[in-house]
């Protein structure tokens, strides 16, 4: 089969043992999160932070990419380097967030579309410029009885296909991330049910477009109960969920599947990370993560903002990457969580 240079790309942001970091948060996602630890959110804190998680000792020995949000970019560190270039000496790929939010749709005041895609063939080629190698867009999908509605799977899985094209005519791998929210009572069927939507439409939407799915890496939620949900599901049933869910929509050509964290806590989502690995065996896409929270919660609470808290909170940052690295390859076992 020919092959293309962006397939050998995608292939490495999801090598065995290896996952995505998402250090993505918007200055007002982040600005939420230092809130809750007693940290300013300044420029300067911001790039401390980051580059505390990025100069963490082993990490490069499971994660394969970063995803940064715009102004990291540009950023140069305490240490006098760019911060994408610690990560590239590391051989740690950096790519960017790219969307620009979600606004409510039109018609539908309770959902949300995606935005970002005017001007979006500009800015690709400044990021591709400031050594992006990869790209992400995040679509929101909430879940109740009514939503999502027809029009919010279908405006979000043509704006990614969209993104996406884009992003493969501007030499990069996208990362396309239909996010369907754990905010809610539904319960493991309902996640399910929706998951399977939206992996429909997007799929439908990426062939449409042309996308070549051998150079892209699906980004999805987990199926999980809601947050609110009456009705828990042990490990075991999320990972067969999670699992069929996938094998009913994704395509073989795509490399590899990483999924957001979506709210779980840590250790919960790389139980559930290593459960899916279990059930996974034969299946034909890498399984593995791109936590933000998931990984960044034991650090930044560690960490909060004192310098001399840096060795402490890089040590928990390293540890949370080697777990859920095992847990890629269904190597974790929960004993491990208190061995740093
Ligand atoms: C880091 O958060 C990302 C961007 O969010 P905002 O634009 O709202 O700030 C988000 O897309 C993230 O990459 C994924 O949702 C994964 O994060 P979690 O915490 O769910 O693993």
């Amino acid at each position: 089969m020919k092959t293309h240079p962006l397939d050998a790309l995608a292939q490495q942001l999801v090598a065995p043992d290896h996952g995505i970091l998402a250090a993505d948060e918007s200055s007002g996602t982040i600005e939420k999160r230092f809130r809750a630890v007693g940290v300013p959110c300044t420029e300067v804190s911001r790039r401390d932070y980051r580059e505390l998680l990025f100069s963490s000792p082993g990490i490069d020995q499971h994660l394969s990419g970063v995803i940064l949000y715009e102004e990291t970019l540009g950023q140069t560190g305490r240490s006098g380097r760019r911060l994408v270039q610690m990560l590239e000496d590391r051989g740690i790929l950096p790519g960017i967030k790219v969307d620009r939010g979600v606004k409510a749709l039109p018609g539908h005041p309770e959902e949300s579309v995606t935005e970002g895609l005017d001007g979006l063939r500009e800015r690709l080629s400044a990021y591709r410029e400031q050594g992006a190698r990869f790209t992400k867009w995040r679509a929101v999908i909430a879940v109740d009885e009514q939503r999502p509605s027809a029009p919010a799977l279908r405006a979000n899985a043509e704006a990614l296909a969209h993104y996406a094209k884009l992003v493969q005519e501007a030499g990069m791998v996208p990362i396309v991330e239909p996010e369907v929210l754990m905010e809610g009572s539904h319960d493991l069927d309902r996640c399910r049910t929706v998951t399977t939507a939206a992996l429909d439409h997007l799929f439908s939407s990426l062939k449409a477009y042309g996308v070549r799915l051998e150079a892209l890496i699906l980004k999805p939620n987990m199926v999980v109960p809601g947050k609110q949900s009456d009705r828990p599901a042990t490990v075991e049933a999320v990972a067969e969920a999670t699992v069929e869910t996938l094998t009913r929509t994704v395509p073989a050509a795509v490399p590899g599947v990483a999924f957001l964290s979506g709210g779980q806590s840590p250790e919960e989502a790389t139980r559930h990370l290593n459960a899916i690995n279990l059930v996974a065996a034969r299946l034909p896409w890498r399984l593995t993560f791109s936590f933000s929270r998931a990984l960044q919660e034991p650090p930044l609470r560690a960490w909060a903002g004192k310098d001399g808290q840096v060795r402490e909170a890089q040590s928990l940052f390293s540890h949370r990457v080697r777990l859920n690295g095992l847990a890629s390859m269904g190597r974790y076992h929960p004993d491990l969580e208190k061995v740093t």
